[in-house]
């Protein structure tokens, strides 16, 4: 008998994770002694990646420079290839976590082009080639803290999001960047159901964009990106929470305004803000955000420690001075 299997932008926004199937999953995994323990050190990031399945290897990425703004704290083990990969928020492909893995596919990353405008005086609309070209890849091992209060440890391939916004020489009137990822049903199913408004938008101030910590994503763990981390260029801000870190961009823009973002245009605006830093001290209004869950690839009983979230997860020292004055309970 067939079944038809109801695909994730048939479901209603409020359906559920399907959190125990990948609990279970992940159960099943530790019990066959398939989860080796993962390195203490981070240090050890090469080792692991050697352990890692790595499908679709593309040996002109290496060799990656590993970069000193990669700094770690000795409980940092990396999360497993598998876990990175498997266990996502990108709704336009599902709202459960293992729903962009699955549909990943129908995202086609090639021929893909990126647009830049609004505030600069050299505009235009570049390959995915001709974007990427000018920059040396390097690799950035850093923590990823999702507002839902899980977290990884990733090694990002990219390259410092200020040197490509540089050469579109944005004018003194740029005082924001805004994101936006490709607005396609038939590439992203999900957009077929009302969950944000679609596109996804994200935004950060310039300050924000230009730190030397910001970098466009085109791979991790050696690899090209997959679809579902947000082939095949997507943003990460270590500091701040996973949802800034737009994936699949297809549009750059600089702005006067600061952008309206998907998020923080979500429900009566009350729940994420523009800002987004992550930060222990300021509660989501429905959980805490004192305390993380990380995927370290540990046994299944780790999945239910929690650890403290770190202000600015982490990287205070180098960002501490972008919101010197500024009330980050206001500004959240
Ligand atoms: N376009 C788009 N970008 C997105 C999202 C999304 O749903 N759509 N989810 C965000 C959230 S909530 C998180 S935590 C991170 C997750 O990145 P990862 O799946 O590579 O770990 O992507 C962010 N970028
Ligand atoms: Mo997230």
């Amino acid at each position: 008998m067939l079944i038809r299997r109801r695909r994730p932008w048939d479901l209603s926004e409020n359906a559920v994770t399907p959190r125990e199937t990948y609990l279970s999953r992940r159960a099943f995994m530790a019990a066959a002694g398939a989860t080796a323990a993962a390195p203490a050190l981070l240090g050890a990031a090469r080792d692991a990646r050697a352990l890692v399945e790595r499908p679709g290897h593309n040996p002109a990425l290496e060799p990656i420079s590993e970069s000193s703004w990669s700094q770690l704290g000795p409980d940092d083990a990396l999360t497993p290839y598998e876990d990175v990969t498997t266990y996502n928020n990108f709704y336009e492909l599902g709202t459960g976590k293992e729903d962009p893995a699955e549909y990943g596919h129908y995202l086609k990353t090639d021929p893909w082009s990126v647009q830049v405008d609004g505030e600069c005086a050299k505009p235009g609309t570049l390959s995915y080639e001709d974007f990427i070209a000018p920059h040396p890849l390097e690799e950035r091992i850093y923590r990823l803290r999702c507002v839902e209060a899980w977290s990884m440890v990733v090694p990002w391939v990219g390259f410092p999001l200020g040197d490509a916004l540089k050469r579109f020489e944005p004018t003194g009137n740029a005082k924001y960047v805004r994101f936006e990822t490709i607005l396609d049903k038939e590439m992203l199913p999900g957009q077929r159901a009302n969950v944000l408004d679609w596109p996804y938008v994200e935004g950060l101030r310039m300050d924000e964009a230009m730190h030397p910590l910001t970098i466009l994503a085109t791979g991790l763990y050696g690899e090209e990106l997959p679809n579902q981390n947000g082939a095949p260029l997507r943003l990460v801000v270590p500091w701040k929470y996973g949802f800034k870190s737009i994936k699949s961009i297809v549009r750059i823009t600089f702005t006067e305004e600061m952008p309206t973002t998907s998020w923080a245009a979500y429900g009566d605006g009350s729940e994420y803000g523009f800002y987004a830093n992550v930060n222990p001290t300021v509660d989501h209004p429905r959980w805490s955000q004192a305390t993380e869950r990380r995927l370290d690839g540990g046994s299944l009983l780790s999945l239910f420690e929690r650890r403290d979230t770190l202000m600015f997860n982490g990287y205070e020292e180098a960002v501490a001075d972008l919101y010197a004055g500024m009330d980050l309970r206001k500004w959240f």
